[in-house]
């Protein structure tokens, strides 16, 4: 069996166990069955190039390889292209991208550094997966390298239709870096599409078959992999008996109350303040709930250094006050706006708890909030699963009641529908949704995109 080598942005503590996320365990069970190398980034900044260094730590069979970012790379290649003009870019926000030549440059810095450390530890028969935006460059750069491996790049978000992508300052060598792997991996059919069409309508890049493109003299291979959870862990955590306690004590469960819930990054691509003003609608629409229905917003803190994610957290804020203040009462509080990070446990009861989770983001590449909530429901009595159609899981969770985030009435009536629909219905979905899930779950996941990253080329055994 080949080794398979991984780099991503950032290396996570491996030692978080249980308490990591579904994708995480993927990624660590596929690179232990092959006695794997991870290397990315520790999460630590240094302050110039000369404090850098690079360490070496064995976990259960792996070999995690990781280093510090400079001040500079951090402000240049993380929160500066990948985050200012990437992540906008590819959630269609073109008014929120910023383009510098000194960002640009850093994240060509960072992914020929990456490059560098990584070529040494190769051997000729490893497979490589570079995972999401951050690392675009890193399969071209060790092709500069003389590496001739099988390589291949998942990205985890959207990517955008051609016009907008075109409009992006260094969109050109990005596209050719993709060009350089052996299989590039997306979450929908939609993203894979707007690639496919971007290659053959700019690059005049020719369709060989539906995950087979000519382009630039060579074959590429694409495909769809819907990111999962890891289902049963997920499952467990939510109906431990301490998930019970919790529950009870989040939401004082004798009292009769209409618990909708939200758990988000405080991210724009997530639609919280459309979220906001659909609840507002609802409460409008539907006064007989009010003094019983709750949202309660977990908006854990995310790249609070980039002005975009100021200035949508002060947005979030000011409309929770104001919807607190014109509906709220002595004995109610509409929005319960949560402002940190909970551990995962307290997620899986806030869950379980709730009869409505409204997951509607504006744009996102899965969203595995939306596959978290319904694998914590009880099967018996489930929650109902309010879903954007422009997230990538609504492309397999069509029992969820799919809605257009920015439709304000749709999403308040989608609501109304959740908190009213019958058990026998809310049953039948609930079992439909979790099937679903359990068969793109997060270890079918990575074993299907190495098996089809294998299938590009004829590796042989080390
Ligand atoms: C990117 C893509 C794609 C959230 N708040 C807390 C917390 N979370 C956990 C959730 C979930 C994860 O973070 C968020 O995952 P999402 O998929 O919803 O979104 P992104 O972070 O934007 O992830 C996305 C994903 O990559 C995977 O490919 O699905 O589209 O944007 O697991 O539970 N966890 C804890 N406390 C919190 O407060 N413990």
């Amino acid at each position: 069996m080949n080794r398979l080598v991984v780099a991503s942005n950032r290396v996570v503590d491996p030692e978080c166990g249980p308490g990591a996320g579904g994708l995480v365990v993927s990624v660590l069970e596929a690179l232990r069955n092959r006695e794997g190398l991870w290397l990315g980034w520790n999460g630590e900044i240094v302050a110039s190039e000369e404090d850098l260094s690079i360490s070496r730590q064995n976990f259960e069979g792996i070999t995690l390889v990781v280093t510090p970012l400079t001040e500079a790379d951090y402000n240049e290649y993380y929160l500066g292209f990948s985050n200012s003009s990437l992540w906008p870019v590819h959630h269609y926000r073109l008014d929120l991208a910023k383009f510098t030549q000194e960002s640009a440059e850093g994240y060509r810095r960072v992914n020929d550094r990456f490059a560098d450390m990584l070529h040494p530890l190769l051997k000729r028969t490893d497979l490589i997966w570079a995972h999401d935006y951050h690392l675009i460059p890193l399969g071209a750069n060790l092709r500069e390298r003389g590496v001739n491996n099988a390589i291949g790049f998942f990205l985890h978000i959207p990517f955008p239709p051609p016009d907008v992508l075109a409009a992006m300052p260094e969109h050109g060598w990005l596209i050719d870096a993709l060009l350089q792997y052996d299989l590039v991996g997306f979450q929908t059919s939609v993203d894979q599409a707007n690639f496919c069409r971007f290659v053959c309508e700019f690059l005049g890049g020719k369709m060989r078959s539906q995950d087979t493109l000519f382009a630039a003299g060579k074959t590429l291979n694409t495909g769809v992999f819907p990111v999962g959870i890891d289902v049963d862990a997920f499952i467990s955590i939510a109906t431990s008996p301490e998930a019970e306690v919790r529950i009870e004590r989040l939401y004082r469960r004798g009292e009769s109350r209409v618990n909708i819930l939200g758990v988000d990054r405080l991210d724009y691509s997530k639609g919280l303040p459309d979220r906001l003003r659909a609840f507002k609608r609802f409460l409008e629409l539907y006064p007989q709930h009010r003094k019983a229905a709750t949202l309660m917003q977990i908006a854990s803190p995310t790249r609070e250094d980039v002005q975009a994610y100021i200035d949508i957290r002060r947005e979030l804020e000011g409309l929770s006050g104001e919807i607190n203040g014109e509906f709220g009462d002595f004995d109610w509080t509409p929005v319960r706006y949560i402002h940190r990070l909970v551990s995962r446990e307290t997620l899986a009861a806030l869950y379980r708890g709730s009869q409505v989770g409204l997951v509607t983001p504006l744009r996102d590449g899965m969203n595995l909030v939306a596959k978290e909530y319904v694998a914590a429901q009880d099967e018996n009595d489930p929650g109902v699963l309010v879903l954007s159609r422009f997230a990538g899981a609504a492309e397999a969770l069509e029992e969820a009641l799919i809605v257009n985030p920015y439709d304000t009435d749709e999403v308040a009536q989608a609501i109304q529908r959740a908190i009213t629909m019958s058990r026998d219905e809310r049953m039948e979905r609930h079992q439909a949704l979790i099937s679903r899930i359990r068969l793109g779950d997060a270890h079918s996941w990575s074993k299907k995109f190495i098996h089809a990253l294998e299938a590009c080329r004829c590796c042989t055994a080390a």
